[in-house]
């Protein structure tokens, strides 16, 4: 009896406690930094807009920030930290930063969440306690061959002829398994596994797609057809780009890209379709919103987010673009 009565008392001063401080922090201003490794690529300008639009509404700051390098990154965390912000967003510019970024955010106290590209740890293995939202990526990557798969039947393409320009990062887990399971449904499909080449980037963007993608177009100048795939819709559009400036008609090429974001609007705006065919469009505004969501409830509330949430996409092409756009609120 009389412990039992002793642990209601310890449980519901704890009780007590808790509420207390979720009610201080609530009274304070939170504010929380969103950092992003490609500051000026519409995916993570949308990614931050939506996140500052749902603290306009909750009624906490957003501060965007762009962190390009390891060295940016740290001296992001400790701006943020001068202005007394409680933790951040962060895709990293390199995942495996993830350790040291955590050491910086902890010498501070601030809670950290990642969206997009997840830390990896010393062991090569993702840091499972950090909280991440990203793409479910081999799902996304196995959509994108299939959408490959489907086009090159609508056109009639004999697999014989048709090369695979695979542009990969194989040192960002989130890029490999998008492209590995792109291949994986290619493969499935039927495509050839020795038409595929790769285009090793160096970064995830257009120029260094570009740049990976010219020399592996001009060594295998026979066949008749390609196709293009790549972690994300930038890349792609390098890809395109390449193909274009190497000689290939839209006709000849199929390129389906990940993301959805203003990149694709701008190549499905051109008044005449180009080689980039589609894109599998995940919500950026989601993605935004939900992580910012996610660290305001940890902050105020002191409930941590799920380990892992992977969301999923829709294939968007030049005749539903509008539509998808709508649908997924971007
Ligand atoms: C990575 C890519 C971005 C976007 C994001 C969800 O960070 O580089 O383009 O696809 O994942």
């Amino acid at each position: 009896m009389r412990f039992n009565n002793l642990s209601r008392l310890v449980l519901s001063v704890g009780l007590a406690m808790g509420s207390l401080s979720a009610a201080q922090a609530a009274d304070d201003d939170v504010k929380m930094g969103f950092i992003v490794k490609k500051p000026e690529q519409a995916w993570f300008i949308n990614e931050q807009e939506a996140a500052t639009q749902l603290g306009e509404e909750k009624g906490f700051e957003v501060v965007r920030l762009a962190g390009e390098d390891g060295q940016q990154v740290l001296s992001a965390i400790d701006n943020l930290n001068s202005q007394g912000a409680q933790g951040f967003i962060i895709c990293p510019p390199d995942v495996r930063l993830g350790p040291a970024i955590m050491n910086r955010a902890k010498q501070y106290g601030m809670k950290v969440v990642t969206v997009d590209d997840r830390f990896v740890g010393p062991d090569g293995q993702p840091m499972e306690d950090v909280p991440h939202l990203g793409m479910s990526g081999y799902k996304i990557g196995q959509q994108v061959g299939n959408a490959i798969a489907e086009e090159m039947k609508a056109r009639g393409w004999d697999p014989e002829k048709v090369a695979a320009l695979r542009i990969t990062n194989y040192e960002l887990p989130t890029a490999k398994e998008r492209t590995d399971g792109a291949t994986d449904a290619l493969l499935e499909s039927g495509f050839k596994k020795s038409n595929i080449f790769d285009a090793p980037q160096q970064n995830t963007d257009t120029s260094s797609a570009f740049a990976a993608a010219s020399p592996v177009l001009s060594k295998n100048g026979d066949y008749e057809h390609w196709v293009i795939f790549a972690l994300n819709e930038e890349s792609v559009l390098g890809g395109v780009r390449a193909s274009e400036q190497y000689g290939l008609s839209p006709d000849q090429v199929i390129g389906v890209g990940i993301n959805g974001s203003g990149a694709a609007f701008a190549e499905f705006s051109r008044e005449k379709p180009t080689g980039f065919h589609g894109t599998v469009a995940v919500s950026s505004t989601m993605h935004g919103q939900q992580s910012a969501e996610n660290l305001y409830q940890w902050i105020t509330e002191g409930e941590k987010p799920p380990a892992n949430t992977e969301t999923s996409g829709t294939l968007m092409t030049r005749d539903n673009w509008e539509q998808v756009r709508k649908d997924l609120n971007l």
